[in-house]
This record gives structure tokens, sequence and C-alpha cells, in this order.
């Protein structure tokens, strides 16, 4: 067979020279050309060797009993959105379920420049002087369009991360916000099964990933600068009323000063907001990365808040309540998902999009329309 001039099914019959398109035929051989069948399956055997599949039982057991290797792997099999990861990290959770929920969960967020990281890097190291075991996780949908900026944290994070005790991992990437947060919140289960006793979760996007961090921590810790205005950090009064405690960052040097000024002036304004969470009341707090002067004090505040939630049954409470939230969130997301796809809805959104903005259909008719086009499986 002349395999120059084989052309697929679909090219027209006279297509002379102006067709470019030819089909090679395939050489039965390994990728090098070369190689016959039989070594091909050697190759392919050899490929296995280099990457191993392994069993649900296999990740469960390595990431329990420690194994930093099968703790990356398993996050990995969480992270990854193939369907036939989906069904193992389903699995794989399940097995490590019970073994979850023993960490104090700490939610940090401010706007950028505030001193997350550093803020990570200093009270994640005295946690670890301390005893503790220490998971950092981020949030950051945008990760995926900017590349990632936890790759400039991590120099900011130089200690903590090259510590043995402590296992940071940067956001997935991912589309949206919820999907996001689905792998960032298992991924905290599998940390807490591989015996991480704190997991800290640090919000890197900005808007809606407070909201999101919130809803899969037990506290949640809001820094903020001395001396810039609210507006200018982007403070609203309902990421204040999230706050289980409020930090004015960079209370050093010639800054110090202005840092407690600036935590009184928040101490007093706190008294008129909601309190985040029932049976406590949020303060404002200094501290410095640079000198860790107020570190130590955060880590008390924490403590003292999981002693008195744990008494008073609100913090067991808050994690339950959480959990169910979590499932109706992911019902809501697959539904609207689906509903988007649809082809039925596909073909009429336009025209039903163009009349209601035209005004000549009322929005509730539109609705019905749409949801009618939605409930109709065989269109
Ligand atoms: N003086 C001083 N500077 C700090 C402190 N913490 C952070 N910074 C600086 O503030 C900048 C932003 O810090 P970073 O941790 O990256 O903030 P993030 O964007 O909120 O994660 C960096 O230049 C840090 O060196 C601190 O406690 N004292
Ligand atoms: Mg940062």
């Amino acid at each position: 067979m002349n395999s120059k001039t084989k052309k697929p099914e679909w090219a027209p019959e006279d297509d002379n020279a102006g067709f470019a398109c030819r089909v090679m035929d395939g050489v039965e051989a390994g990728h090098d050309g070369i190689s016959s069948y039989q070594s091909v399956a050697k190759t392919k055997k050899a490929k296995i060797f280099h990457r191993p599949i392994f069993t649900t039982e296999q990740y469960a057991q390595g990431v329990l009993s420690g194994s930093r290797a099968m703790l990356g792997r398993a996050i990995t099999l969480v992270e990854s959105n193939a369907a036939q990861h989906i069904d193992q990290a389903q699995e794989v959770l399940q097995l490590l379920l019970p073994h979850t929920g023993k960490s104090i969960r700490v939610g940090i967020t401010g706007v950028p420049g505030v001193g997350k990281s550093s803020f990570i890097e200093s009270f994640g190291c005295y946690l670890l002087e301390q005893g503790h075991r220490v998971a950092v996780l981020a949030i950051d949908p945008s990760s995926s369009i900017s590349g990632g900026s936890i790759l400039g944290d991590k120099t900011r994070m130089e200690r903590l991360s090259r510590d043995e005790r402590c296992f940071i991992r940067p956001s997935p990437a991912g589309k949206t916000l919820g999907g996001v947060a689905r792998k960032t919140r298992e991924t905290m289960l599998v940390c807490e099964a591989a015996g991480f006793d704190v997991v800290l979760i640090e919000t890197v996007g900005v808007g809606q990933s407070e909201t999101a961090v919130r809803s899969m921590v037990d506290f949640f810790l809001l820094l903020m600068l001395s001396g810039a205005g609210d507006e200018l950090q982007g403070i609203k009064k309902g990421i204040m009323e999230l706050a289980d405690a409020l930090v004015i960052t960079k209370a050093d040097g010639s800054n110090k000063m202005q840092a407690q000024t600036a935590r009184n002036e928040y101490e007093r304004a706190m008294h008129y907001l909601q309190p985040s969470t029932e049976g406590w009341v949020s303060h404002a707090f200094t501290c410095s990365s640079m000198t860790g002067e107020g570190i130590a004090e955060i880590w008390k505040v924490i403590s003292k808040f999981k002693e008195l939630t744990t008494a008073s049954g609100i913090f067991a409470q808050h994690r339950r309540d959480q959990n169910v939230k979590w499932v109706h969130e992911m019902v809501d997301a697959h539904l609207h998902e689906s509903f988007v796809r649809h082809a039925g809805v596909r073909k009429i959104i336009g025209s039903v999009e163009r009349e209601v903005a035209d005004g000549v259909l009322p929005a509730v008719a539109a609705v019905h329309r749409l949801l009618e086009a939605f409930e109709n499986k065989t269109s």
C-alpha cells in the first residue's frame, strides 16, 4: 500500500493537489518505531512499574501510616477530575472518614499584602515548636489563571515548607470557586487522617473565597493593616462579622503604636457587631510576624475558643451544620450545571433571554418556560 496517497474516507473524490490531508499507515511497533510488538508490551509493563496504581486500601493505609508520599498521592487522587479517580477518591475518603475531624481548622483572611503568608510562617513555626503538626492549604480560585500565587508565598514560608512536620499544599486548579472549595475541603480531611492536628487555610483569592473558607473552618481569623482605611482594605462589615478574632499585623518598629491604636478602634467597633460564633466574643489583637510578638497569644485565644465551644457543644454542632450545608451546596451546583448543559434549555435560552431583555416576556414566565424545557428530559 502506498501510504503517501492514502486519503481519509471523508476526503472529496477528486480533490487533486489542493487537498492537503494524507493519512500515514500506523507502524506495528513501539514508540521508537523499531521495537517489535513484544517490546511494546514490555514498555507498558515498565510504565506501570514507574507509576504504580494503588488500591483504595493502599491509599487509606498509606495516609493513616503517615507516609508523606502516600499523602501526596491521595491528595492528587482527590483533586483529579477524571471519572475513574472521582469514584476511587470517594472510597478512600469513606475509609479515612472515621480518622478525620481531630484537628482545629483555622481560616486566615485579609487583603493581599496584609501579611497572611508571613503570619502562617511565624504562627506555623510556633505551633511546630509546641509539638503540633501543621497542614497549610490555600483557597485561590484565580490560581489557574495567574499561575499560582502560592509560588510567591512559598518563599514567605521558607522555614515552614522545609519542616517535615508541616505539609503545605497550594490551591488545586479549578474554574469555579465551588470546585476549588470541594477539593480543599477533601484535602483537609485527608490531612487530618494523616495526623495533622492544626489545619490553616489561607484565602488567596479575594471576594467570595472568604465565605467559602468560613464554611469549612472552626475558627476564622481576619488580618488587618493599621493606617489603611476600611475602604482601602475592602473590608465590609459582613466580613468582620465572620471573624472570631481580628489581628492587626506588622505591629513592629515605628508601626507598633499605630497598630495598638487601630486595635483599640476595632475593639470598640466590634462591640456593635453580631458575634460570629454563638457564645464567643470576638476581640482584636496585634501581632508581628517579624518579631514574633503576639503570635503565642493568638494560639491561646484559639485554644480557649476550642475549649469553650467544645464544652457548650457549639463546636460539634457547627461541623455538623457545615457538612449538611456542604451537601446542599453541591446539589445546587450539580443541578445548575445540568441545567445549563441541558440540550432543550440551550436551544431556547438565547431567545428567552432576548424576549425578557426586550420587555416582551415577563421574568416569571421565562423561568417557567426554561424549567419546562429542563424537565422535559426527551428534548
Ligand atoms: N514589618 C513587617 N512586615 C511584614 C510583617 N508581615 C508581613 N510583612 C511584609 O508584608 C508584605 C506582605 O506579606 P505577605 O505575607 O506576602 O502578605 P499576604 O499577601 O497577605 O500573604 C511582605 O513584604 C512582608 O515582608 C510583619 O509582621 N512586620
Ligand atoms: Mg500570601
